[in-house]
């Protein structure tokens, strides 16, 4: 394959042959016919460069994976992509390539796993009863997020998760001796894990034994590290650097299959036999499956509204009633933080749907992200749905992608806006992979206060938006939080990150402002509009807590004679995805625009010009109380007034802007 395409990692997929041979022969319970049967094994190669070694097995195992589609491996339009893709090819289970993703999304499967065993499994009735199985190499355990999920499944006990460590001392750049020289078996036992080593990579029969004691390993985790050999068999490639990210070359092919008594040519050769031994896979995966459905229709008959709940999860189907009778705020429940709105409305929907599942990176009290009455997720006492991901943003976003694959589950986490770079590496995943987990990011803009710059968040916004398929929503005040929150249970592809406040911000009247129920989930609507009910001389955008800027400024142009539209954006992406129609009538095309948004300006740079114009923050914050900092870089009534009739006009000297006390307008325009 590798050579083919003269592109690809051949040396990982020769050397760890073997040992995924064990596994995938011998432990592994998969049915190529149905790779989506709920209580199969999950296989995740967190090595994703070395999916020749994936595709080659599942095609020879009989997934639908022809032998052309080998052929094709890395070219346009193949199910065979450069790295594994989730949704591409049947038998994927996680998108992987950037390395050390792949070993937390496996802790997130095996949480999955536990959660569901814990909530469905009865006496006698075990219809959640799965492994999974992770092949990582040295650059997934040097990745930090390794030690980050290895302390998780330490911790929590996993002991249904299994790792198979390819260590075969070589990376991009050489020996480990260079840079990994720790002793990794040391530190996975240090976090809890059980570890065994088996020295000869060649040896199916000691890496069978290895699989079967972690298997019997119940109370914790398993490494199982193989010293595996590095382009295998290649007589001037193996164990060299040379053999981990180019193809071998023709001449090495041959010499490799010489040496190995190999056949040179067809150059796709699987002798026959060959095929009907993997492809026994097929029926020892039917009949495991077959087995499971008899047991799980045995556990339908004695329990089944169990039954159907549990078919209702793993289908991602919600029940009819989800969303009735959440809560509406009104202007006395003021002021309220949109975080707190939020933890309000996952209260409510944390008991209506068991399948919510998550939590916070060690700032609960703060992302408000607890379910009341429902226990936490502990070692071996996995019924609780209120997660502790500790301070491991990164691993916290991998774990909450492995629970979106496994299924069954709506999973959750949360953290301060500005630490959601610490998880950016998975969020991408999660956005390519169109999984559904729900982000939480509460402190959202300067003005959340003293904390400082370090904690400001201010290019986050823009970041997270330019991530295709990610829905960034940035609720105005409670009701809208409420709104977000529909969205993002209703949104069964892809993920959702709420930006909520710190600070407390007025709740909006929906008797004043009835379109906000129907608006949120539009992205963009007129909150607010001129009095008479013709065209607004300028349109002021605002999202979250800056819209109560707008609506003040609004009030104060129209004392000067200027009708000012306010326009709630919580969302830009939801807003682009509207007809040029709608969006004309929100936002005609020849009346001036003022942007006011607490974050960087630059999403929203490429309109400014005569007749657009934003007020945002272009340097990083500072330490003070929030509304000094707000005001200091021009988040004020006053200056919203200013600068929209600096769009209108920017000759008028004077402005019928400032109320009794003038108020300070350093910083950025
Ligand atoms: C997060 C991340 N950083 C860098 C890379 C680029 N990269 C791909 S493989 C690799 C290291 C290869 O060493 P190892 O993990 O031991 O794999 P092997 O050489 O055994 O194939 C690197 C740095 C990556 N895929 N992901």
């Amino acid at each position: 394959m590798v050579q083919k395409a003269n592109s690809g990692h051949p040396g990982l997929p020769m050397g760890s042959a073997a040992m995924a041979y064990a596994l995938w022969d011998r432990s592994l319970k998969f049915n190529p016919r149905d790779p989506h049967w709920p209580d199969r094994d999950r296989f995740i190669l967190s090595a994703g460069h070395g999916c020749a070694l994936l595709y080659a097995l599942l095609h020879v195992t009989g997934f639908d994976l022809p032998l052309e589609e080998l052929k094709r491996f890395r070219q346009w339009g193949s199910r065979t992509p450069g790295h594994p893709e989730y949704g591409k090819t049947p038998g994927v289970e996680a998108t992987t390539g950037p390395l050390g993703q792949g070993l937390a999304n496996g802790v997130g499967m095996a949480i999955a796993e536990a959660a569901l065993a814990a909530r469905f499994n009865r006496p006698r009735h075990k219809i959640v009863d799965h492994y999974t199985y992770v092949l990582v190499s040295d650059g997934d355990l040097e990745e930090g997020i390794s030690s980050e999920a290895g302390s998780i499944a330490g911790h929590q006990h996993l002991g249904k998760l299994i790792v198979l460590y390819a260590d075969n001392h070589i990376t991009i750049e050489g020996s480990t001796e260079l840079t990994f020289t720790e002793d990794r078996m040391a530190r996975f036992a240090a976090f809890g894990w059980h570890v065994q080593r088996v020295e000869q990579s060649n040896d199916v029969e000691a890496v069978t034994r290895a699989l079967t004691i972690a298997r019997e390993e119940t109370g914790r985790p398993s490494l199982i590290a193989v010293r595996t050999h590095i382009g295998f068999g290649s007589p001037h490639k193996q164990d060299t650097a040379a053999a981990h990210g180019e193809a071998l070359g023709v001449e090495e092919v041959r010499l490799t299959k010489e040496a190995m008594d190999w056949p040179v040519s067809p150059s796709f050769h699987i002798p026959e036999e060959a095929l009907e031994h993997f492809q026994r896979a097929v029926a020892r995966g039917s009949a495991a499956q077959v087995e499971w459905e008899s047991r799980f229709k045995a556990f339908a008959h004695e329990y089944p509204d169990l039954a159907a709940e549990f078919q209702r999860v793993i289908d991602r189907q919600l029940p009819d009633d989800w969303g009735a009778g959440l809560p509406t705020f009104a202007p006395a429940d003021g002021p309220m933080a949109t975080r707190v709105a939020s933890g309000k409305v996952i209260e409510i929907l944390g008991t209506r749907l068991p399948e919510m599942m998550g939590g916070s990176a060690d700032l609960g009290p703060s992302t408000h992200t607890n379910i009341d009455g429902v226990g936490n997720f502990e070692p071996e006492d996995w019924a609780g749905r209120n997660m502790h991901f500790g301070i491991r943003e990164n691993s916290m976003g991998a774990i909450l992608n492995g629970m979106a694959l496994h299924s069954g589950l709506i999973p959750y986490g949360g953290t301060f806006f500005v630490f959601s770079d610490y998880m950016r590496p998975p969020m991408r995943l999660a956005a390519m992979n169109a999984l559904p987990v729900i982000y939480i990011f509460t402190h959202d803009s300067i003005g959340m206060g003293e904390d400082g710059p370090t904690h400001q968040p201010v290019e986050q916004l823009i970041g997270l938006r330019s991530i295709p398929g990610m829905v960034v929503l940035r609720p105005a005040d409670a009701n809208e939080t409420v709104a977000a929150w529909r969205v993002a249970i209703g949104r069964k592809q892809g993920p959702v990150a709420l930006v909520l406040t710190r600070q407390g911000l007025p709740v909006l009247d929906l008797n004043l402002y009835p379109a906000i129920p129907t608006g949120t989930p539009l992205g963009g609507y007129i909150l607010a509009d001129s009095p008479t009910s013709g065209r607004p001389d300028i349109v002021l955008i605002a999202t979250g807590s800056e819209v109560h800027l707008a609506l003040e400024g609004r009030e104060r142009l129209a004392a000067g004679g200027v009708h000012a539209r306010v326009v709630s954006m919580p969302s830009t992406s939801l807003f682009a995805a509207q007809s040029d129609e709608y969006r004309e009538r929100i936002l005609p095309a020849d009346v001036p625009i003022l942007v006011i948004e607490a974050g960087s300006p630059v999403g929203w740079q490429p309109f400014v010009g005569p007749r657009i114009a934003v007020i945002g923050i272009d340097t990083f914050g500072s330490s003070a109380p929030g509304p000094v900092v707000l005001e200091h870089y021009g988040f004020t009534a006053e200056n919203v007034c200013r600068q929209a009739h600096r769009v209108l006009d920017k000759n008028k000297e004077e402005v019928p802007c400032a109320l009794e006390s003038p108020q300070t307008m350093e910083g950025s325009f």
